[in-house]
């Protein structure tokens, strides 16, 4: 009897580890946060094909929506994600990675200051909810190529 209760709590074991809010929840898992008809991220400057020197400063727009901070369910908001010579990542319903190409703006920041090395780059902006997982449907801006001298 003892021996099979023991059992029991170690197949449960797993389980609950999966449940629990503090370990990391499968994509899946996570609800999306619906976004409003006509929502629109877009990126104010530097503009489609610029030749711009680093650091970058990028500046955010977004129409139809708000920015709040990670981490604050408010209704039609979201916080600014820029990802740098890449896309956005294949499953929308995950949380957004943090990488040096995919940056969180958290804290709600609406422009930030880029280090980019020389050449060619492509930007965009990705909106995320408070759990850094995008909207649905997703709030993307057009990509923008520059290029960076010096
Ligand atoms: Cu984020």
């Amino acid at each position: 009897m003892r021996t099979l209760l023991i059992a029991a709590l170690i197949l449960a074991a797993p389980l609950a580890a999966a449940q629990a809010p503090a370990s990391p929840a499968p994509a899946a898992a996570l609800p999306r946060t619906a976004s409003p008809p006509g929502a629109e991220a877009y990126i104010i400057s530097p503009r489609d094909g610029a030749t711009v020197t680093s650091p970058v400063r990028v500046q955010f727009g977004l129409k139809g929506m708000g920015v709040a901070p990670a981490g604050v369910k408010f209704e039609n908001t979201g916080h600014h994600h820029l990802l740098i010579d890449t896309d956005a990542p294949a499953d929308p319903g995950a949380p957004l990675p943090a990488t040096d190409k995919i940056l969180h703006f958290g804290k709600g920041q609406t422009e930030a200051s880029v280090p980019l090395s020389p050449g060619k780059h492509t930007l965009q902006l990705l909106l995320g909810d408070q759990n850094h997982v995008p909207h649905n449907p997703p709030v993307i801006s057009s990509r923008i190529t520059i290029t960076v001298t010096g």
